[in-house]
């Protein structure tokens, strides 16, 4: 990975955002707690979640268990995005906290490349940034807090879809935002898996909610219209599978429309336990954030720099240690199922 050592002047960085700053000064106006001043190198942590979007109850869970962390280490934290996962909506906002001269971003991309020039002014600046939950490109950052390597996330999905249908059939995906670099790899993943090794499956359409319910849910309807042979469903997506449990319950395909998918145990519950929805898998997103904020203060303390093999603890969860491409993993997903989902809360 690229590091850039390089400090510039602190009157040059803000020159370069004056321009931002009017849209920044609304951005502000999103922030969950009240942003910090520049106050780097004070030894008391300056730490700024930016997910795809607000409202979201993924990232809801990482921001909560992010803050924790933060607040375990005597930092401050705060939480800006924007309210729709758009390509660009985050660019004001990091170039707000790079104003703020924050100590730290942790950010779930919407796009690879879009962020990039704002992460890496922030970055010259002095400000620490790690990507979590979804990637930008590796030069952008100084760690990616990955949460399970992108070809188990892949299979995990593939195996139970097709298990589901007997192996054989039409299934649909239903993604989040079209450009979001880490669900369009698991994307890519699925559809070689299931032309490499599921020769009776064929994949007829991928649609995208945008993380929103209601675009989620009628993306779905319009799903289930246009193919009437449609046997299955994956939803690599926590809002859209929640939607498409909404759908199917009340519907005539509840039982014979297999969905799957990543999904939050307390919000899929429902489904599992009337038998809509039978396995999908995820990770605990809380710990994701968790991670994050504990990679960041590694970082920002200079016990690491990002290079493979630096390890780091991160509270209760313990050692990590940054693996390629500045790649730091979670863990494995987890499969719920009627069996387990009651042992999970987020
Ligand atoms: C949604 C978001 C998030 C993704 C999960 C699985 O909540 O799009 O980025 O990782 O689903």
């Amino acid at each position: 990975m690229v590091r850039i050592g390089m400090m510039i002047p602190r009157r040059q960085a803000v020159t370069t955002v004056v321009i931002a700053v009017a849209v920044a000064v609304a951005a502000t106006a999103c922030s969950a707690d009240s942003p910090p001043t520049d106050d780097r190198g004070s030894g008391h942590y300056s730490i700024a979640f930016v997910p795809k979007n607000l409202g979201n109850p993924y990232f809801v869970a990482s921001a909560t268990d992010g803050k924790a962390a933060v607040e375990e280490f005597g930092g401050e934290f705060q939480e800006v995005a924007p309210s729709q996962p758009t390509p660009t909506g985050q660019v004001p906002f990091l170039n707000t906290l790079m104003q703020q001269g924050v100590d730290g971003i942790a950010m779930a991309a919407v796009d690879p490349k879009a962020p990039c020039d704002a992460m890496n002014q922030a970055r010259r600046t002095g400000t620490k940034v790690v990507t979590f939950d979804s990637d930008t490109d590796p030069t952008c950052r100084d760690l990616f807090i990955n949460s399970a390597t992108a070809e188990g996330i892949a299979k995990a999905q593939v195996d139970i879809i097709s298990e589901q249908i007997g192996g054989a059939g039409e299934v649909a995906i239903i993604s989040g935002a079209p450009n979001a670099p880490t669900q369009n790899k698991w994307i890519d993943l699925m559809k070689k898996d299931i032309a490499a090794n599921h020769p009776g499956i064929e994949v007829v359409d991928v649609v995208y909610g945008n993380d929103d319910d209601q675009q989620a849910y009628d993306k779905i309807a319009g799903l289930v219209t246009k193919y009437p042979a449609l046997k299955g469903i994956i939803a690599p997506d926590t809002v859209a599978i929640a939607a498409g449990g909404r759908y199917l319950q009340k519907s005539e395909h509840k039982g014979k429309i297999a969905l799957t998918g990543l999904g939050l145990p307390n919000q899929m519950k429902p489904y599992v336990m009337d038998g809509t929805v039978t396995k999908f898998a995820l990770w605990n997103p809380g710990d994701l954030g968790y991670l994050a904020a504990h990679a960041l203060k590694a970082l920002i303390d200079g016990t690491i720099t990002g290079k493979q093999g630096d390890k780091f603890q991160a509270g209760k969860l313990g050692e990590y240690e940054v693996g390629q491409d500045g790649m730091v993993l979670l863990g494995q997903p987890t499969l719920f199922t009627k069996d387990n989902i009651g042992d999970f809360n987020f």
